[in-house]
């Protein structure tokens, strides 16, 4: 059991507000029912030409959460073949009307509509309820995390040692005296509109930069995984040379790193980043975060989620280039 120490789960916004040194995890037992069938089939590995490349999926699962913003259910789903393994993990719709009458632990089926850049779900309906309760209390896994301060802006980013995707081992500090942009990644993420659109964004950032004029020199962009056990130096670049072939992005500014899990779960924590793997898969839920230094070190600006656009971050990374 190596592993099990590693596995951190969905109540870890109650544990941290206990202030418990870690994390606990809760777990389901999965009701074992027959993969569904997609709809429609198409590799997800094969390059995704325009917009027309749509994929659905059908999926079945359990309610796990509803979202106060009434766009967004937790699922625990079963297998999508060919697509993503059985896990728990978000999915927005596009009219609230979607969600409505459902509760939690309601068995549901519905339709998972993928394309290039983001990701939603139709078609839901309601099949029936969980024959058990959702969570059995008395099964807890752990991972050992240090008590951090949540930073804000204004605040000096500690130094943390990392290993950078030739393998090379560097310090968070060496990038004092340029601005740095820092996201959260891990390189498996299948979901378009997660980890792929924090790197397809910085791509967008890199090519922005190097076409502004007097754009500052001191600049820096920075993509963490936390999937420190898959994400080796190896996959990274692997990686870094896939978004580049994808999306034109400008590597030499642009370090993907890896680490200690403790550095690393220190370092999301900061931000209010919380990254669990799934129980039954390699995947991980997660939120994102992605962070500007300023030249001097210091937070200069923390963009919450996957609404932001390349523009806004270039713009507050010229300015945190500013900083003296
Ligand atoms: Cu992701």
């Amino acid at each position: 059991m190596k592993n099990a120490p590693l596995i951190v789960g969905c109540i870890i916004g109650a544990v941290l507000a206990m202030g418990a040194l870690f994390f606990v995890r809760v777990s389901v037992t999965p009701t074992p029912v027959a993969p569904p069938a997609p709809v429609v089939t198409t590799s997800p590995i094969a390059p995704a030409p325009a917009n027309t490349n749509r994929q659905v999926f059908f999926v079945k699962g359990f309610v796990k959460e509803l979202k106060p913003d009434g766009r967004t259910v937790v699922v625990d789903h079963e297998e999508i073949p060919n697509y993503m393994a059985k896990m728990t993990m978000p999915f927005k719709v596009r009219t609230t009307n979607e969600l409505a009458g459902l509760g939690t632990n309601d068995q549901i089926h519905f339709r998972l509509n993928v394309a290039e850049y983001e990701s939603w779900i139709d078609q839901v309906t309601k099949t029936g309820k969980a024959a058990t309760p959702a969570a059995d209390p008395t099964r807890k896994d752990f991972r050992l995390v240090r008590e951090v301060e949540v930073l804000k802006v204004g605040d000096a980013l500690p130094d943390y040692p990392l290993t950078n995707h030739l393998g090379q081992p560097f310090h968070t500090s060496q990038f004092k005296g340029q601005a740095l942009a820092l996201t959260f990644i891990f390189t498996l993420c299948p979901m378009p509109d997660f980890c792929p659109r924090m790197s397809l964004r910085f791509a967008e950032a890199t090519k922005l930069l190097r076409q502004l004029p007097n754009a500052p020199t001191n600049y820096h962009l920075l993509s963490v995984s936390f999937d420190v056990q898959r994400d080796t130096p190896a996959v990274l670049q692997n990686y870094a040379n896939m978004v580049k072939a994808q999306h034109g992005a400008d590597l030499s500014r642009w370090t993907f790193a890896t680490g200690a899990l403790i550095e690393i779960d220190d370092l999301t924590e900061r931000f209010g980043l919380t990254f669990a793997r799934d129980k039954d898969s390699f995947m991980f839920n997660h939120n994102l975060r992605t962070v500007v230094i300023d030249a001097s070190g210091k937070v200069h600006k923390i963009f919450i989620g996957n609404d932001w656009k390349a523009d806004a971050l270039v713009e507050e990374l010229v300015k945190a280039a500013q900083v003296k």
